[in-house]
């Protein structure tokens, strides 16, 4: 019963497809052409040349659909209706510097709803994919989040702030590190949160939050982590594809998560005062 639907298929294929570029570039990594596109936002070749690949294979299997993709920004289809949120690489600065820890993320929205993700982990050779209502695999093996209860006996999974990278979200990071860590066994950041994502669908990890992260993050992610069983929620109460500030857990420690995340921020209140 593992089967994806004909559009996820293709989005599969396209996700296998620029994870061969990658790993061709990532064996070269050192004859890159990296440039910034930002402060501490690199981009590189590989990125350019591993969304092209999913931009003509998208656009040749499913003509007229739109996209929005980290480096080449919106494209909008004729149909109106169906759009992939495109990441060609998450975890950037991981495979900069040689670290085996990086993901293609392809996400399908249909009249303003996710259906489909894919998130394919290059190195490890990992298709994590879900469709609204067919589960979530890895490969042939169906995902299921982790069934743990107890916040210290989780592994949480964050990354640190680098939207605007003001002195405030850096505080608010650090306040939200302080609160989680002696509540958990452990906190984790590995530098792709569309890996995280799809690790917490997998029960590798037992949640996952971030602040200000981009929609091509975590579109694909997403599903995977409903998909799983997991509950997903924005961290002040807007739209997780508008803010990108989420929240992912199963249902037991989603709340308690969320309890830790508050009392960060009333640490914050206490200490203005
Ligand atoms: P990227 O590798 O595609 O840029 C890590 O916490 C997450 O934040 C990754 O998904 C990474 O995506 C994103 N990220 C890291 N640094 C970034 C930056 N300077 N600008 C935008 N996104 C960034
Ligand atoms: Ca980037
Ligand atoms: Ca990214
Ligand atoms: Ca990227």
């Amino acid at each position: 019963m593992s089967k994806p639907s004909p559009v996820g298929s293709v989005m599969i294929a396209a996700a296998r497809a620029a994870g061969r570029s990658l790993a061709r570039d990532f064996g070269e990594v050192e004859n890159l052409q990296v440039s910034k596109k930002g402060p501490a936002d690199f981009v590189s070749n590989a990125d350019h040349r591993a969304e092209e690949i999913i931009f003509t294979h998208l656009t040749k299997a499913r003509p007229g659909y739109g996209f929005v993709m980290e480096e080449r920004g919106i494209v909008e289809g004729t149909d109106k209706s169906n759009r992939f949120i495109v990441d060609p690489l998450d975890g950037t600065l991981n495979f900069l510097h040689g670290q085996p820890h990086f993901a293609v993320s392809i996400a399908l929205e249909r009249d303003g709803e996710l259906l489909t993700g894919v998130v394919f982990d290059v190195a490890k050779n990992e298709i994590f994919w879900a469709e609204t209502g067919r589960g979530a695999w890895l490969d042939n093996r169906k995902l299921r989040v982790a069934a743990r209860r107890n916040l210290n006996e989780s592994v949480i999974a964050t990354g640190t702030p680098w939207h605007g990278k003001s002195e405030e979200s850096h505080v608010t990071f650090a306040r939200e590190v302080a609160a989680m860590t002696p509540a958990t066994a452990g906190i984790r950041r590995n530098g792709s949160a569309a890996l995280d994502l799809a690790w917490v669908a997998a029960g590798r990890f037992d949640g996952f939050w971030e602040r200000n992260l981009q929609s091509w993050d975590i579109a694909a992610g997403i599903v995977l982590v409903r998909e799983a069983g997991g509950m997903i929620s924005e961290l002040d109460g807007g739209d997780v594809l508008q803010t990108g500030s989420i929240l992912a857990a199963n249902v037991d420690l989603h709340p308690k998560l969320e309890k830790q995340i508050r009392h960060a921020g009333s640490f914050g209140k206490a200490a203005s005062v």
